[in-house]
């Protein structure tokens, strides 16, 4: 069973369950209405930096994933719609889809068009670490990379 942690420039360091984050404010029950051709159900990042208390310092989140593997700071203003999807049908979200816990930015770009990107969506979500500045970022920034990271997913 999966932990999400949010750390840093917080009031209260949090570590999340899949029961914690069911209970939290913020739910979007279908996903697939926020983001058509996307299932199971989400809460909004929003939610999450309330329960620990976000500080004003913070400008980005570092999205770093439980296997150490990939990671993305992206800035906080660019999160407003954010989501982190974490429930499918009645359990929890599959490792191929993403699961435990995958990050969603509804409205993230095309790969690399900007800071704020659909490779920013981190699979296998572990920690969110809110930080002054950009920090910790693995995305791929040329194609050859890219196409090199997309050939090892599985869906
Ligand atoms: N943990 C992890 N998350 C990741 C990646 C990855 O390699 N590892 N690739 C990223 C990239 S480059 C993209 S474009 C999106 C693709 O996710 P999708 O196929 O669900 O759209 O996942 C992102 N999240
Ligand atoms: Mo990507």
């Amino acid at each position: 069973m999966g932990i999400l942690r949010l750390e840093g420039e917080v009031e209260r360091p949090t570590e999340l369950a899949f029961e914690d984050l069911a209970g939290l404010p913020g739910q979007v029950h279908d996903l697939s209405e926020l983001v058509p051709g996307r299932e199971g159900r989400a809460v909004k990042l929003a939610s999450l930096l309330d329960r620990a208390g976000l500080r004003g310092v913070a400008t980005h989140a570092t999205l770093a994933s439980s296997d150490g593997a990939f990671a993305a700071s992206v800035p906080l203003d660019g999160l407003a719609d954010a989501v982190i999807v974490y429930r499918d049908g009645d359990g929890a979200l599959p490792e191929r889809r993403g699961g435990p816990f995958r990050f969603l930015i509804p409205e993230g770009g095309a790969c690399a068009s900007a800071e704020i990107d659909q490779c920013a969506n981190v699979k296998f979500l572990a920690t969110i670490r809110l930080t002054v500045g950009r920090a910790e970022d693995t995305r791929p920034t040329n194609p050859t990379e890219h196409a090199s990271l997309h050939s090892h997913e599985e869906d």
